[in-house]
């Protein structure tokens, strides 16, 4: 079932989201939905709060070499937590709740990450590149933040300025 992304400025994407208390079918589904959304709407990262729920969950499915994203990579990530982080790294970024519009903003370049899986296993990732990036920038959306919210304010006031004019000439 596709469910429908939140976009800027709805509110709920300023949420914070809780951890997730108990790994059933019901969260399987959601998890499954998210999946079949993300990649209909081409993405490679989504957090749960994108499609209005707020729990710490999110997905991501980063492309191999020739762009094309298998389902066999599929991460479902819940209740992360970042250790080590180490070095910078900047990079174009997008998001499926801001659509048409990529900054430049800057990441920890590699980290370990420590989350449950979709049946509440303890699992620690290393990671680095676009899965390292991926990562910081949904963690971001479970603590109400996108990737605008790191723009400087000359940056952030030229984003405000051509997301008036976008949504304008959609209407
Ligand atoms: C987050 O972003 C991300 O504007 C995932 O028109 C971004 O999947 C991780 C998308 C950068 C790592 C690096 C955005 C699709 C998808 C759009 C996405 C659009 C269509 C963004
Ligand atoms: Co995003």
């Amino acid at each position: 079932m596709l469910l429908p992304i939140i976009t800027y400025p709805h509110k709920l994407l300023k949420s914070v989201s809780t951890d997730v208390a108990m790994f059933d079918t019901q969260l399987h589904t959601f998890l499954d939905n998210m999946y079949e959304t993300m990649i209909s709407s081409n993405g490679i990262g989504l957090a749960a709060i994108q499609v209005a729920m707020p729990i710490r969950a999110l997905i991501l499915c980063i492309p191999d070499e020739e762009g094309n994203q298998d389902p066999s990579n599929i991460l479902e990530i819940i209740n992360p937590r970042i250790a080590n982080p180490i070095g910078k790294t900047t990079y174009q970024e997008g998001c499926l709740s801001v659509p048409g519009f990529y900054e430049d903003i800057e990441r920890y370049e590699a980290l370990t990450l420590h989350y449950h899986d979709r049946h509440g296993k303890e699992c620690v990732l290393e990671a680095n590149e676009l899965l390292s990036i991926a990562i910081q920038h949904e963690m971001d959306h479970l603590d109400g933040k996108l990737f605008i919210d790191h723009l400087s304010y000359s940056r952030r006031k030229k984003f405000e300025k051509e997301h008036k004019k976008a949504l304008k000439e959609k209407k």
